[in-house]
């Protein structure tokens, strides 16, 4: 999978070099390309946004540095571009799993009051919120965007991680326990150490209820 992330904050994306998404960038099984808008800026002062037509408070990312940045990318007539808003369609484990079968992605990460509306007519393909709030921009959505998608990338998890897991059965997931046996007192459940696989699996399926009943009932509608 190939993400270029189209964004006026490149270092914002660091947290996603760490741990299992950075090795997998490593590994060469996801490929993540920052383009940073403001290169494309022709202003002397490497300016990007201006006062918003018919007044308002804020900034308005001007079309033209989106669109030069847009054209910027190798292929993209096969890529799909996102722009991540709150007036996008809500972001799904279902949507990720869809999304996990494109080749390549276009993340486009607004700032201030958002960008002009032409070049978002333009290029933007889907718009994508991952939930009803606002947020200062959209580098933290296109973060959560790549996370989620890459763990259905082959080769970033371990087998089985993604079938098992909440929402994959419409269920939250069934508690975990690791050593010590006892931690303040209390006892791993009996059952996980007694090596009865079928016993394991049926209870990890009714905790796996329970929890859901419990914390999110509204999965079970
Ligand atoms: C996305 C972007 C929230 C979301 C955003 C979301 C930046 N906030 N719920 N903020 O996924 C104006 C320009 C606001 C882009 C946008």
């Amino acid at each position: 999978m190939k993400f270029d992330v189209l964004t006026l904050f490149p270092e914002m994306f660091e947290p996603i070099k760490q741990s299992i998404i950075g090795r997998a960038e490593q590994k060469g099984k996801i490929e993540i390309s920052l383009i940073n808008i403001r290169d494309f800026s022709k202003n002397k002062h490497k300016k990007v946004d201006d006062y918003p037509y018919g007044g308002g408070s804020g900034m308005v990312i001007a079309p033209d540095v989106v669109y030069e940045s847009y054209m910027s990318i190798k292929d993209k007539e096969k890529a799909k571009v996102i722009y991540l808003t709150p007036k996008g369609s809500t972001l799904t484990q279902n949507k990720v799993k869809s999304l996990s079968k494109e080749n390549h992605l276009i993340l486009l990460c607004g700032h201030y009051e958002g960008i002009d509306e032409r070049v978002l007519e333009e290029i933007v393909d889907e718009e994508i919120s991952i939930g009803d709030y606002v947020l200062t921009g959209g580098e933290i959505p296109a973060m959560v965007l790549i996370d989620t998608i890459s763990r259905y990338i082959d080769g970033v998890l371990n087998e089985s991680s993604t079938t098992e897991e909440s929402f994959s059965n419409d269920l939250l997931e069934y508690p975990q326990y690791t050593r010590p046996e006892v931690f303040l007192d209390k006892k791993v459940p009996d059952v996980l150490l007694s090596g009865h696989h079928e016993n394991i699996k049926k209870w990890r399926q009714e905790k796996a209820l329970e929890q859901t009943k419990l914390k999110r009932p509204d999965l079970l509608k």
